[in-house]
């Protein structure tokens, strides 16, 4: 894999007219014959050869115009097809044919075979897997698809677009046509066939048309699709209302299967899901597992306006359509469910993800300049930075000049395949502003680090708030220019009302927005009568690092009088913060840990306040983890010390809050019919919570295990269990409770997954030994990615001190696994293996074992792509 720059774009020389596909389907030996129509691009090389993509693939038959191609007018290799002496400027039509084996493809890109279905994966370059093809996403055309396959085994024959019709044939096996008038490039191609159980219903869009909808799932699931065909709908309807798209054919269907590699596929009117993100029903899926079939449903039925009908020019613009589409569907979840409890949950993700992928080795643009592996750039920041960076543009130039800016767009690009800067002129031309600066965003990798200190003059009645920005240094960047960056901001008296400034000077503060674009700058606010409490980056308007000194006393303040809710909570979190970085250093030393009280009785005065919502009482209570101490301590971590120190924290409230928290657990129940709505679920975190602390406190598996027999949804099951097993493994109450649900959900893959990730995340050091065992149970899978990235990922990414055990055995035990998964499914093995990134903040014995480790993989033979990337640019 050599690598690919940005710079080096330039339009084929052939367009493509049409795409006429056949596929007779068999599991070993499909054969498929592309008819592709092109005609040579006005201005082009008049005697360019037309190139073609494969990968893997072998030519068993080409023809011109319907007449076999002389062997001396192209040549064919595994990776591309090269076409020679071709006409100047009439269309023609080339009809290749290439013989693809399914049941052979492990790497679950391009055909592939899931529990007896064929099903597709396209995004990024799996197409070439099926057929040579001009496989890059600025080549769009209307497709036609044609399957046969046999029929008893295959009733369902499933292709993009409007079904055409389908017939019987005399030997077993049945056609079916299907085509897809919307022009759109290959990485959007689907097919799915085989026998599967369907849940049907319609939507009547706003000009009247009907839709059929299908949801596809295995035999006797069907009743675990209804969630997901009410998110579907409230997903369509939410789409009209607030962007104004409707959907734009006659059916709409989703595919879920069992073995994918990540969490869904939007392609077009044939989204194909893990059917992790479909199957739900309340005694086996969590209240999270709900939120996330709400929030992907939403998220792939949206990229039908953005992502298909605009496209991406190229993979470098990967964030123009899924920066876009996550910000989409987090204002869909937002509006459906508690909106500041959202934005919190947005954020600790984007944190723990991340802001630790920006601040290592694998730091990138959101819209990066040069790749080597496309797949290793659906990362967390192309995805969540992606969209919070469309999200500034919102606050920057507010909701009503946004949606200008978002129908500009929608107007001016639909049906083509388009760059960044086309989206930013966009807001541009809606708002007259000149984003150029703000476009930085886009193009420099970091988090930016604002430090900012305040000082009042009563004299003056002003307050004065020093700002200055600093963007760290990352791989390829180092010097880094000043950033636009939006900071919501609002002052607050000592009675916790909030102050009106009369002036602003220094800075630009339009709507309650601060704009920041100095490297350093003051604002000043004139009329401010008393010392107020200042509030910055409220609801996160910026994916920023912030530092301010405050006193315990000014956070207990905000964390009590705030109207922005999200700005409560993270009130509480910075006045939380210090105690477990204290107790972390305090227990590397041995020395005892004391928890600063204003921040503990804020704490228990949030989760005893019936006036706060008890999601949001749950995410107070709920500690920065592990990862995120270490994280904010930066470098030199000991996850032992970490871990020890976040144990000491818990008990100490856990015990002054024995009151509150016996009180919680025993209201927050939800009688009656299970609902996954946001209210119930959100008195079930907080109860879980409560769950959590009382253990500390009674230091007993006593009420955990009664919670766990008595419960009657997976919410409050699973997390009883893992109370169970993660404070009290010895026990036999924790045992008893593992076995007891292995052998309930034994033929629930999806319920068995989370024993195993309940396990693999136990902490301690012994960890190591429970996954190498859990490998060796019958029910461990290495071929299902689902399985894999239960156990190994989940252990690697979520289970500090047993994965990074002094020792090193962690680190050299994904080094083997990663190798081991890399022959099969390179993709899955450069994923699982990004959790090596932060490895230069550990404590050097280690950082050495773990660089020893990843070089064991460097050095090893034949590695993929993947994963090659993945470990060079970790130890670069
Ligand atoms: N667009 C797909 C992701 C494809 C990943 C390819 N390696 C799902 C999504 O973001 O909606
Ligand atoms: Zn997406």
């Amino acid at each position: 894999g050599q690598v690919i720059n940005l710079a080096d774009y330039r339009p084929t020389d052939f367009v493509l007219e049409r795409v006429d596909l056949t596929f007779e389907l068999d599991p070993t030996e499909t054969k498929v014959e592309a008819r592709l129509i092109f005609h040579r691009r006005e201005g082009a090389d008049p005697k360019a050869p037309l190139v073609l993509d494969g990968d893997e693939l072998s030519l068993s038959g080409l023809l011109f115009d319907q007449m076999e191609m002389p062997a001396k007018q192209y040549t064919a290799t595994a990776d591309s097809l090269t076409v020679y002496n071709l006409p100047a400027a009439d269309p023609f039509e080339l009809t290749i044919t290439t013989i693809i084996n399914p049941q052979a493809n492990t790497q679950l890109m391009g055909l592939y075979r899931t529990g007896g279905i064929y099903c597709t994966q396209c995004e990024a370059e799996g197409f070439r897997r099926i057929t040579y093809f001009p496989d890059r996403p600025d080549v769009l055309a209307p497709f036609t698809v044609n399957i046969i396959a046999d029929k008893a085994a295959n009733p369902l024959l499933l292709s993009n677009g409007n079904f055409l019709g389908g017939a019987g044939y005399g030997d077993g096996k049945h056609f079916a046509a299907w085509f897809d008038p919307h022009p759109k490039p290959s990485y959007l191609f689907a097919l799915v066939a085989g026998d599967l159980g369907v849940v049907e219903d319609t939507f009547t869009t706003m000009s009247g048309r009907e839709v059929a909808l299908k949801i596809y799932v295995e035999h006797g699931k069907e009743p675990r699709a209804a969630y997901a065909m009410d998110a579907l709908k409230r997903s369509m309807k939410w789409d009209e209302e607030v962007f104004a798209r409707e959907y734009d054919l006659d059916i709409f269907m989703i595919v879920a299967v069992s073995d994918f590699n990540m969490g869904a596929m939007e392609n077009k009117g044939l989204n194909i899901f893990n059917d992790k993100y479909v199957l739900a029903d309340p005694e086996t899926a969590t209240d999270a597992d709900y939120a996330n079939i709400e929030a992907i449903i939403a998220h792939e039925y949206f990229h039908n306006w953005t992502g298909n009908r605009i496209t991406c020019r190229d993979w470098f613009q990967l964030c123009l359509k899924e920066g876009l589409t996550v910000y989409r569907d987090h204002e869909f979840s937002s509006d459906q469910r508690s909106r500041p409890v959202k934005r919190i949950a947005e954020v600790r993700h984007l944190k723990s993800e991340q802001f630790p992928e920006d601040a290592g080795p694998l730091a990138h643009p959101v819209r990066p300049t040069k790749y080597r592996e496309i797949n290793n750039f659906y990362t967390t920041t192309v995805y969540e930075k992606g969209s919070e960076v469309t999200r500034m543009i919102a606050t920057l130039l507010g909701r009503e000049t946004f949606k200008k800016g978002m129908d500009i767009y929608f107007d001016r690009h639909d049906g083509q395949a388009v760059t960044i800067e086309d989206f930013v002129k966009c807001f541009e031309d809606a708002s007259g502003r000149d984003l150029a600066q703000f476009s930085l965003w886009y193009h420099q990798a970091g988090t930016p680090l604002v430090t900012a200190s305040g000082s009042y003059d009563a004299t003056a009645r002003t307050f004065s708030l020093s700002l200055e920005q600093m963007v760290p240094a990352t791989p390829g960047q180092t010097d880094k220019k000043p950033m636009h960056i939006p900071l919501s901001l609002a002052l607050f008296g000592e009675n916790g009302g909030k102050i009106e400034p009369a002036i602003v000077e220094g800075a630009e503060y339009t709507g309650e927005v601060l704009h920041l674009t100095g490297r350093t700058q003051t604002a000043v606010f004139h009329g401010i009568g008393s010392r107020p409490v200042v509030s910055i980056n409220r609801s996160f308007s910026a994916p920023i690092n912030l530092h301010l000194d405050q006193s315990p006393a000014d956070l207990a303040l905000l964390a009590r009088h705030e109207t922005d809710h999200f700005a409560r909570w993270q009130a509480l979190t910075d006045l939380a913060l210090p105690n477990l970085l204290r107790a972390a250093r305090d227990a590397r030393e041995g020395k005892a840990i004391d928890c600063e009280q204003t921040s503990v009785d804020a704490l228990l005065h949030a989760a005893a306040d019936e006036g706060l919502e008890p999601a949001f009482r749950a995410q107070a209570l709920a500690l920065p983890s592990e990862s995120d101490i270490s994280r904010e301590l930066g470098s030199n971590n000991d996850p032992d010390a970490i871990h020890a120190g976040r144990q000491a924290v818990m008990k100490q409230i856990a015990d002054r809050g024995v009151a509150i928290f016996t009180g919680l657990f025993e209201k927050m129940t939800t009688p009656g019919d299970f609902s996954p709505d946001a209210k119930n679920a959100g008195r079930r975190a907080l109860r879980n919570t409560a769950l959590t602390y009382l253990s500390y406190a009674e230091n007993s598996p006593a009420r955990a295990k009664a919670a766990f027999d008595a419960a009657n949804n997976m919410t409050e099951k699973l997390h009883a269990l893992t109370v169970l097993a993660h404070r009290f493994p010895e026990s036999g109450e924790a045992i008893t409770a593992l076995s007891t649900f292995r052998d309930h959900f034994a033929q629930n893959a999806l319920v068995i997954d989370k024993w195993f990730s309940v396990q693999a995340t136990i902490p301690g050091a012994s960890a190591l030994d429970r996954v190498r065992k859990l490998m060796k149970n019958p029910l461990f899978n290495r071929t299902n990615p689902n399985r894999v990235r239960a156990l190994v990922g989940t252990f690697a990414f979520t289970n500090p001190t047993g994965f990074g055990r002094a020792d090193g055995e962690g680190y050299r035990f994904l080094a083997r696994e990663i190798l081991d998964i890399d022959q099969r499914n390179p993709q899955l093995a450069a994923r699982i293996l990004t959790s090596m990134r932060s490895w230069r903040s550990l404590e050097p014995v280690r950082a050495g074992l773990a660089r020893a480790a990843l070089m064991q993989i460097e050095q090893a033979p034949a590695l993929s792509t993947d994963v090659r990337d993945i470990v060079e640019r970790t130890l670069k």
